[in-house]
């Protein structure tokens, strides 16, 4: 996602290659989102048991006034900036909102690609005529450090949808820290959260019986047949996902269903699966109150306020820097 096109060829034939010659074995979801893997996961975010999609847009309709108070409280305009928009149609609820409120705002979504800008752009320009929006194309902190630091308008920088959780606490630490240095003291960062809760619920979210979610981490197999010249059998491996309560973390696995080689053209290399090996696909990762706030303190910011759905199992989580 973050990568330009050829580099991420690069990067993804040498991940492919460290993750299949580990102990264990490991893939990173970050690969998941070639066209078929967007399409599947708006298929997942439209699942009974996907609930974070609808926590989330919940948390937009019924509490933008709240939210509007505590982006802006003297009312002074601001720029809103999404880090991995998707298809934005839970910010349009808020931008709806804001716009209702004669807020002077401006919208820019941060993305690699030009497709989903040009989509983003072409929906919010045909729904709100009166809103700049501005997509900005590369790499989240070239593009924030390039955008002017002090402005006067606050900048309030959206990571919306759980995506922190598909990094562990490190990498999460880090990309945080990294925002805070291109923020100024003004700006916020507003993140979304998935709530640790019932871990049957949890796990329901992680295995749908339709197979929506098996699809999508096989179909990372299927990207890796393709562009990297493999001959991956979908059919000999499995998807299995498990949800361990202590570490707060849903997990998902490829099993593979037997003993089996595996060529990859473009790395000149085969490997070899055990019956029953498990390959790891994905973290996804669900925090405490306090834990969310141990990680803005760790990352230099402090938790301003939260916002829950009815049910208390996501969290809208509003930073400003410490
Ligand atoms: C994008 N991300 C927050 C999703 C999640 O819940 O971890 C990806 C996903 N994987 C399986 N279902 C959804």
């Amino acid at each position: 996602m973050q990568n330009s096109p050829e580099k991420e060829m690069s990067a993804f034939a040498e991940d492919v290659l460290r993750g299949l010659s580990g102990t264990p074995k490991f893939l990173s979801s970050r690969y998941f989102y070639d066209d078929e893997g967007s399409r599947l996961f708006q298929e997942i975010m439209r699942l009974p048991e996907y609930y974070p999609t609808r926590c989330e847009l919940e948390i937009f309709s019924e509490q933008s006034d709240d939210i509007l108070r505590a982006l802006s409280p003297d009312g002074a305009g601001f720029d809103l900036i999404e880090l991995g928009a998707g298809d934005g149609s839970k910010t349009a609820v808020l931008v709806e909102h804001f716009l209702a409120n004669a807020v002077d705002l401006s919208y820019s979504p941060i993305d690699i690609s030009q497709q989903a800008l040009d989509n983003l752009s072409a929906t919010f320009n045909a729904r709100f005529s009166t809103l700049t929006v501005e997509p900005l194309r590369g790499d989240y902190f070239s593009i924030l450090r390039s955008l002017k630091k002090d402005t006067g308008r606050r900048k309030i920088l959206l990571f919306l949808g759980s995506n922190i959780g598909n990094f562990d606490r490190d990498a999460s630490i880090d990309f945080f820290s990294q925002l805070r240095e291109v923020m100024s003291d003004n700006d916020l960062l507003f993140i979304g959260f998935d709530l640790h809760k019932d871990p049957r619920v949890i796990a329901a979210a992680y295995d749908d019986p339709q197979g929506v979610t098996a699809a999508f981490n096989l179909n990372l197999l299927t990207r890796i047949n393709r562009e990297l010249g493999a001959n991956f059998d979908l059919s000999k491996f499995s998807h299995y996902a498990v949800y361990r309560p202590v570490e707060k973390s849903a997990r998902s696995f490829l099993i593979s269903r037997e003993i089996q080689t595996v060529k990859i053209e473009s790395l000149g290399r085969t490997f070899a699966f055990d019956e029953w090996e498990a390959v790891f696909m994905e973290i996804s990762q669900k925090y405490t109150l306090p834990a969310i706030s141990e990680l803005a303190v760790a990352s230099g910011f402090k938790v301003s306020q939260n916002f829950f759905d009815s049910d208390r199992y996501y969290c809208d989580s509003l930073w400003q820097p410490n």
